[in-house]
């Protein structure tokens, strides 16, 4: 296994190591082609947003590649992480060997510094990864090689620069330690941006270190924390819009309507069955949408019914089993169900979800079910959503104590989000 240390750790001896392998990589011409790697790679830089999921990923490998190019001249050779913010000087073995760089101006940049330690101790405290992801990069990558200068503040040429090679192996450390604690599954970067090109690496290969071969320091890599189990009961089941600017919130056998420009409910907790009088799922529901022609479906287990709200009552016929109603949809039970526009509806189950057609009356194209989080960049959840709901250009997913925020226009998650329900969305809150 390959083993990472501290620039404040390595020795003269391992220097001069790491500088000749360097300078072999200058001879055989590797270097110049990684320095047009990250010339030539789009999306790896968080200008663009699926560089902000990409950046880390992609500088992983980029570091990994480049490591395995110094080794073919020296086998023991591996790069040292800039120990920043303990080493907030250029070790001095590196200070006077500057590879193919022709320039560095060290503290001449106004907004180049090394971050303190209460801001790496302040980005590390993140816990959402796409925020934890930017902070790293802009707040304390970006001002570093801000601070060195010269070919190191340039995109086209940092990697000519030994310091380059050095402090992304700091910044891969760092985003290894916070995944000791929090789970990272980089759900933004969709299809190809999965794929760190110009190798063949996905993001999913590149997310274990201990699979990579490699460790930081003397002690062998930890694991990395895994997808988090949510360990409350869900606070919502369903989610109805209903009238105008209103919407119906279940839980259990009871439901609440909300009015959703006033921010507050209307009213007080009901029975099911007094709201949906002659309803079959009165001891509650899985799902509910609103369909054409003033009805709505409600899913419970493997059934479903359709509710005619201005006769308010039960079409005759149901309930039916899932499958024989919606034979195409693939699902026998039902998360969540959301009417998205006049002629859509998403259906939601497990990790998957299928796209139908209202008007049509049948899945809307090939290829469903597809996964939850192939196809909603960014969105916290990956599965088992309890309930959903669209307004206003925003969808809102709902899942355990927590909710999520998504943007159909951007087709992204919203900044910020998932957030905890109570605190933030107390309507939501169906606890007594
Ligand atoms: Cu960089």
């Amino acid at each position: 296994m390959n083993v990472r240390k501290s620039s404040l750790k390595v020795n003269n001896s391992e220097w001069d190591k790491f500088i000749a392998a360097f300078d072999g990589v200058i001879r055989n011409g590797k270097l110049a082609e990684f320095v047009g790697f990250h010339t030539m790679m789009r999306r790896i830089h968080g200008e663009a947003v699926p560089g902000l999921w990409r950046f880390l990923p992609w500088h992983r490998a980029y570091v990994l590649e480049f490591e395995k190019e110094l080794q073919r001249i020296d086998s023991s050779v591996t790069i040292p992480y800039w120990d920043w913010p303990q080493q907030s000087l250029i070790p001095p073995k590196l200070a006077n060997y500057q590879g193919l760089a022709e320039s560095r101006e060290p503290g001449v940049h106004p907004r180049g510094n090394f971050p303190d330690q209460g801001l790496i101790d302040a980005i590390m405290g993140e816990t959402n990864f796409r925020t934890f992801a930017n902070r790293l990069e802009s707040e304390a990558h970006n001002s570093v090689h801000r601070w060195v200068g010269g070919d190191m503040n340039t995109m086209m040429n940092s990697p000519r620069d030994p310091l380059f090679w050095i402090h992304h192996s700091a910044v891969d450390r760092y985003w290894y330690l916070w995944q000791v604690d929090n789970y990272s599954n980089i759900p933004g970067a969709l299809g190809a941006d999965r794929i760190m090109d110009p190798w063949t690496h996905t993001i999913d290969d590149l997310l274990d270190i201990r699979k990579l071969d490699y460790a930081y320091d003397a002690a062998p890599a930890k694991p990395i924390a895994t997808r988090p189990t949510v360990s409350v009961a869900g606070l919502v089941d369903a989610m109805l819009p209903y009238k105008l600017r209103k919407a119906i919130y279940f839980k259990g056998s009871n439901c609440i309507e909300f009015h959703l420009h006033k921010g507050r409910p209307e009213g007080s907790l009901k029975p099911i069955s007094s709201v949906f009088p002659g309803m079959s799922f009165s001891n509650g529901v899985d799902a509910a949408v609103k369909w054409a022609g003033g009805k709505v479906f409600f899913f419970k287990d493997d059934q479903c019914v359709r509710y005619d709200l201005r006769k308010r009552q039960q079409d005759s016929g149901f309930p039916q089993l899932i499958d024989n109603y919606f034979p195409e949809i693939g699902f026998t039970t039902i998360d969540a169900a959301v009417k998205w526009d006049r002629r859509t509806v998403y259906f939601f189950s497990g990790s998957q979800f299928t796209r139908y057609n209202l008007k049509a009356g049948r899945v809307d194209g090939s290829g469903f079910p597809r996964l939850i989080s192939h196809n909603f960049p960014g969105l916290t959840f990956e599965d088992d959503i309890d309930a959903t709901l669209c307004h206003r250009g925003k969808t809102y997913f709902v899942k355990g104590a927590e909710y999520s925020r998504f943007n159909i226009r951007q087709w992204q998650q919203d900044f910020g989000f998932s957030r905890p329900i109570t605190g933030n969305w107390p309507v939501l809150d169906l606890k007594d």
